[in-house]
């Protein structure tokens, strides 16, 4: 009979989790106790509710991610939880884990991610707590956790346990002469169950299968992350698309080197063949799967403001919302305003919240929003609290067999009937950290500064009158907790808007994103890039980016 053992240990510095969890390098993992004392963080956190629980665990198939899925194993047990649902070789994506937390109504989750960056033994990992709602925990939550990392000196464990989580079924372990059960799960069931509630999955299986005279090919990107088994029977075995509807579908613990980020540059390879294939759709997902892309014939991409926009127009296709009505839309700050143009059509309230799905959820939680989205390539809706990649696809699927249109014509008869919001992201990735801290001060420092709304900026000739600045906060409207300092911002205006912010997802150093939004009612079928350079270059010159990262252009262009 496994005995549970009391360890001793001491905190480590700096486990705060970020925008969704803490990420880290695998190697700041690797030292002893550091994932210990956090999962014991995590489960003290839920002091006096942990006894008798049930968690669900799983993460995305990176590397480390079964090791720590064995030692959460052994804390659980050591600390009272009585159940713990576990994907099967520790595969469960970041909404599918949501969605098993509320089918089975348990505690909450830990995911095993760090999403859409890379994986390996020199790269990153990353852990999270997900609540009983099935979402992110809320600030409250995370900054108590970080609090007990500081202050932990014990953590308890069952050294002895022995639980392999290769084959499905159920594992019942005698500890200290309490019933604690591991039950194996396959991590696909749950999820596709859900999804044949939601969509009606046969009128897109036709579709894909050419059915009804339509030639109609896909191309569905896994990226060696987590979805590739939820792409083979969703896409392949459910809906009948050929075998070679699908790429990357085996999720790899270094995702074979790829960053598995999706949009144009990381998913690259997916834009190629595209582009140069007879596809008429092509998705990717990240590493967990909930970000997603989405690209038409010729690689036509839309952008993730643009997708949510034309999901909640769209939205009448799907059954759940037919059945269901759609309350209420959101966005995260920096996301172009396309949705909001919708939600006035529609006459639904919208809601701009920081960056992070965690904001999302008190809404839904509270029956005022349906669907939402992020500019950083998230779509989701109250199905799940989690953006959800394969969901996004096949709403965005349910869309074009109901209207038979192109992805392409789909977005621009959108444009033409709501105008255009223009929209391009600039990352900076892996800069040093005081000086872009100090670039964002001084940033700060001049849009506040009075005179500074009502001055007039001008790039390449163009002149924007500034109508406010501020750094965004953020009063929740259901719990009424506010979040200060999300990004500082400038409107104009003509509406167009420029955000700056730190982004709060990388593991090292310091990641600047710049946002450029811009609206046009009838000019709509520019190019993004030519339409937005003269307001990326009056960012550039505000707050002299250049001089205090050292680099003269950006990471990635979105
Ligand atoms: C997470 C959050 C998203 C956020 C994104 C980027 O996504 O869940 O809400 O938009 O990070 O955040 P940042 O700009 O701070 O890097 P994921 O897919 O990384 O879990």
């Amino acid at each position: 009979m496994p005995g549970i053992v009391t360890v001793n240990t001491s905190p480590y510095e700096g486990q705060k989790p970020g925008t969704s969890g803490l990420r880290k390098k695998v190697k700041v993992f690797l030292q002893e106790n550091y994932t210990e004392n956090f999962v014991q963080s995590i489960l003290d956190a839920n002091k006096g509710a942990v006894a008798g629980s049930t968690l669900v665990v799983g993460g995305d198939g990176r590397y480390l991610v079964k090791e720590v899925v064995d030692k959460i194993i052994k804390i659980c047990a050591g600390n009272g939880v009585s159940r713990l649902l576990v994907g099967q070789n520790g595969i469960l994506s970041t909404p599918a884990v949501s969605c098993i937390i509320r089918k089975y109504k348990t505690l909450g989750g830990i995911v095993l991610t760090a999403s859409h960056n890379p994986g390996g033994i020199d790269n990153d990992f990353g852990i999270k707590f997900n609540c009983a709602n099935g979402g992110p925990a809320p600030d409250a939550t995370t900054n108590q956790i970080h609090a007990l990392t500081t202050q932990i000196s014990q953590y308890k464990t069952v050294p002895d346990l022995v639980c392999p989580i290769d084959k499905c079924g159920v594992q019942k372990f005698d500890v200290e002469g309490q019933t604690f059960t591991v039950e194996v799960i396959d991590p696909v069931d749950d999820y596709l169950a859900l999804m044949r509630e939601i969509f009606d999955l046969p009128a897109i299986g036709r579709l894909l299968r050419g059915e009804g005279g339509r030639k109609f090919n896909v191309l569905i990107d896994g990226m060696n992350g987590v979805t590739g088994p939820y792409i083979q029977r969703i896409f392949v075995q459910e809906l009948g698309a050929p075998p070679t509807s699908v790429r990357r579908v085996t999720p790899l613990e270094d995702f074979g080197g790829a960053h598995p980020d999706p949009n144009l540059t990381y998913a690259a390879e997916l834009v190629e063949e595209v582009r140069s294939g007879d596809y008429d759709f092509g998705a990717a997902f990240d590493g967990d799967g909930d970000r997603n892309m989405i690209i038409g014939r010729n690689a036509f991409f839309v952008t993730p403001s643009d997708s949510l926009a034309v999901l909640a127009a769209g939205a009448a296709a799907v059954p759940y919302f037919r059945s269901r009505g759609v309350a209420g839309l959101a966005r995260s700050m920096p996301t172009a305003a396309a949705a909001d143009r919708v939600a006035k059509e529609l006459g639904l309230p919208v809601f701009e919240v920081p960056t992070g799905w965690k904001y999302f959820g008190n809404l839904m939680d509270a029956g005022r929003l349906s669907i939402c989205g992020e500019e950083s390539f998230g779509t989701g809706s109250d199905h799940v609290r989690e953006k959800d990649g394969i969901w996004a696809a096949l709403f965005w699927l349910q869309v074009l067999a109901a209207s038979g249109l192109s992805v392409e014509d789909t977005m621009k008869e959108h444009w033409r009937k709501f105008g255009r919001n223009y929209f391009t992201r600039y990352d900076y990735e892996e800069c040093a950290s005081a000086p872009c801290a100090e670039m964002m001060l001084s940033l700060e420092r001049t849009i506040t500064a009075p005179g500074f709304a009502g001055s007039v900026l001008t790039g390449q000739g163009k002149a924007y009158t500034v109508a406010a600045a501020d750094d965004f906060s953020y009063m929740d409207p259901v719990d009424h907790s506010v979040a200060m300092k999300q990004g500082l911002r400038i409107i104009f205006t003509d509406g167009s808007r420029i955000v700056m912010r730190l982004s709060g997802t990388g593991s090292s150093g310091a990641t600047v994103r710049l946002y450029i939004d811009s609206y046009e009612l009838t000019d709509v079928l520019g190019d993004a890039q030519d339409m937005l350079r003269p307001l990326v270059d009056i960012a550039l010159q505000l707050s002299d980016l250049p001089r205090y990262t050292g680099r003269a252009a950006p990471t990635v262009i979105t």
